[in-house]
């Protein structure tokens, strides 16, 4: 993996995003201004983002993986996977209200979200590692937020900007993997009443495991494991919708119950 930014620069675009994120601003995506930016140098400042919110007193939960469906790619024009860190206060409570005035331009995504019993490395982590890994899965809406303007941008920048990760509420009903087919769960989401999209979680790369293994073995080309007691978001199942103020918004899963989140 090449690195094409200094030291100097990483820092510098890392101060950029973060300063993006806690004030709910947009800003250009990064290689307009790196046009040579890579996938790694995105990790790079992802990295140094996570260890300034680590210093700020956050605690991370997580991980995210995004890009992992053809709708999510199709949407965004970017072949993923891209993967963000989840920290303890991007958190909410299962329908409770999401401020819209902290973010720039939210949206919302259902996926099926994992919490681990023991540590995961890479590489070669397979589907079964993780599903013998898994304590249990739950429903989960992600509500993500590039900064970046418009909502364009490339792998390396959204990489940087931490996966777009802003929010994440989890709920309904947590299942033993044993005990469902989680390559065929139906999701239905729900704006305000009405259906918005609809998808199966095999869209998740067949299989919403894989994502998993996928991140884990992204997490050891950086040198990292994933911890047991992590909580980690496998993708969105279809694209993601645009909220606003007033937006009611549920995610019906089979076998999983729902999850809803309302947006202030
Ligand atoms: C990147 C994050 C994608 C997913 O589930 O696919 C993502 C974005 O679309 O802003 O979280
Ligand atoms: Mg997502």
């Amino acid at each position: 993996m090449t690195l094409t930014l200094t030291r100097e620069d990483i820092v510098r675009l890392a101060e950029r995003v973060e300063g993006a994120q806690r004030g709910a601003y947009a800003i250009p995506k990064l290689t307009d201004e790196y046009p040579a930016m890579t996938v790694a140098d995105g990790y790079s400042v992802q990295a140094e983002l996570r260890r300034r919110w680590i210093a700020a007193g956050e605690r991370i939960v997580g991980w995210k993986v995004g890009l992992t469906s053809k709708a999510k790619m199709l949407q965004m024009g970017v072949s993923g996977p891209s993967i963000g860190f989840l920290a303890s206060d991007m958190a909410r409570p299962e329908n409770s209200i999401v401020q819209t005035s902290d973010l720039v331009h939210p949206r919302v995504e259902c996926e099926v979200a994992f919490v681990t019993k023991h540590k995961l490395c890479g590489p070669h982590c397979t589907r079964e590692q993780v599903l013998a890994a898994t304590d249990y899965v739950l429903p989960a809406i992600e509500i993500i937020d590039s900064r970046f303007s418009g909502f364009k941008f490339d792998l390396p920048s959204v990489i940087a900007d931490n996966g777009s990760s802003a929010r994440f509420v989890g709920g309904g009903r947590a299942r033993y993997p044993a005990d469902i087919d989680l390559r065929t769960l139906g999701v239905v989401m729900e704006k305000n009443g009405e259906i918005v999209s609809m998808g199966a979680s095999a869209a998740v790369l067949g299989h919403p495991a894989e994502a998993i293994a996928m991140l884990v073995n992204l997490l050891g080309e950086q040198g990292e494991e994933l911890p047991a007691g992590s909580f980690v978001m496998s993708g969105g199942i279809t694209e993601a919708i645009a909220v606003k103020p007033g937006d009611n918004v549920i995610a019906r899963f089979q076998e999983l119950g729902s999850v809803s989140v309302r947006f202030s």
